[in-house]
């Protein structure tokens, strides 16, 4: 291994557990973000993904030589700003695209997600192709880098992999996703809170856990080129609940949680996400497989808050 990684958005949902895994496996990270960190494991440096001269000046200073585009609006908050959303999610995108190919970068993760997804799709359970049209301006704008990722790399301009990512169950709060409510649920379980849901208790979507999602992305990331069969991202899928589920199995591992249901506009763009995911051309690529059930996620996270 031993690349030098620049992680954008890495002060976010996923960024400190890549940081972790990705650092543990003897490789350096240069992390980014608009935000101030607390406390960081690695170099650190301010950078929006939309200032060309600043990524540019960053590659070539700290030599890198891969990137994970993490820097996104997410579902939710995106309802909010779909201008903004658009321009963030897909400027961001080609900037990062443009600067490792000026740079010589030859390999990319990015994530896209099951929002890429709409009601014309088979939602009961989706597989890789199935027709999208996505219902949010995040999936839309994530859709959208999917067709590019397919151009780019048809075109063998440079290596992109990416995995559609469902709700993630980690230790750190997301913010602005349609998913945030399974980790919500789990900080409330902790502190002894009530927690008020904004999705109805029966609305089932995907959910893993983060070490999952980490350990298939970095085995996508090196997986040889020749057993990559998709010049797009691959579905991935680990479990199914929903909030009434979710809250059952928190209790059973020893919490009182109280769950008060008010949905809001996030049911919609839930009801438009897939229900359970095939998954089926990734682990037959990479041969990898979920280590974490529903109640182990819940139970190994809980602990880690
Ligand atoms: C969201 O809820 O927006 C994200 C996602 C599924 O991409 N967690």
């Amino acid at each position: 291994m031993n690349n030098r990684i620049l992680i954008t958005g890495a002060l976010g949902q996923l960024g400190e557990f890549f940081i972790n895994s990705l650092t543990k496996a003897g490789n350096y990270i240069l992390a980014t973000d608009i935000k101030k960190p607390n406390n960081i494991s690695c170099d650190f440096e301010f950078y929006d993904i939309l200032d060309l001269e600043k990524g540019n000046e960053l590659i070539k200073k700290y030599k890198i030589n891969q990137v994970y585009n993490f820097a996104a609006i997410l579902s939710a908050k995106g309802e909010n700003n779909p201008m903004s959303t658009w321009y963030i999610n897909n400027s961001g995108f080609m900037n990062i695209i443009k600067l490792c190919i000026d740079n010589n970068i030859k390999k990319v993760f990015w994530p896209s997600t099951i929002a890429v997804f709409g009601k014309n799709s088979n939602l009961d359970f989706v597989n890789n192709e199935e027709p999208m049209f996505p219902e949010t301006m995040y999936g839309v704008s994530k859709l959208s880098c999917e067709k590019a990722m397919f151009y780019f790399n048809s075109k063998k301009i440079i290596d992109i992999r990416s995995i559609r990512f469902p709700g993630i169950v980690s230790s750190t709060k997301p913010g602005g996703g349609t998913t945030d409510y399974i980790v919500d649920m789990l900080f409330s379980a902790k502190n002894n809170e009530n927690y008020n849901c904004f999705l109805n208790s029966e609305t089932f979507l995907p959910m893993m856990h983060i070490d999952d999602a980490i350990e298939a992305s970095i085995m996508l990331m090196n997986a040889d080129k020749k057993n990559i069969s998709i010049n797009y991202p691959y579905n991935i899928s680990s479990f199914e609940t929903s909030p009434s589920k979710w809250n059952n199995i928190i209790n059973s591992i020893g919490y009182d949680l109280n769950v008060k249901y008010k949905p809001d506009y996030r049911q919609k763009i839930a009801d438009s996400w897939p229900k359970k995911i095939d998954d089926s051309i990734l682990r037959n690529d990479i041969k990898w497989e979920p280590k974490f059930n529903d109640i182990d996620t819940a139970k190994h996270i809980i602990d880690s808050i």
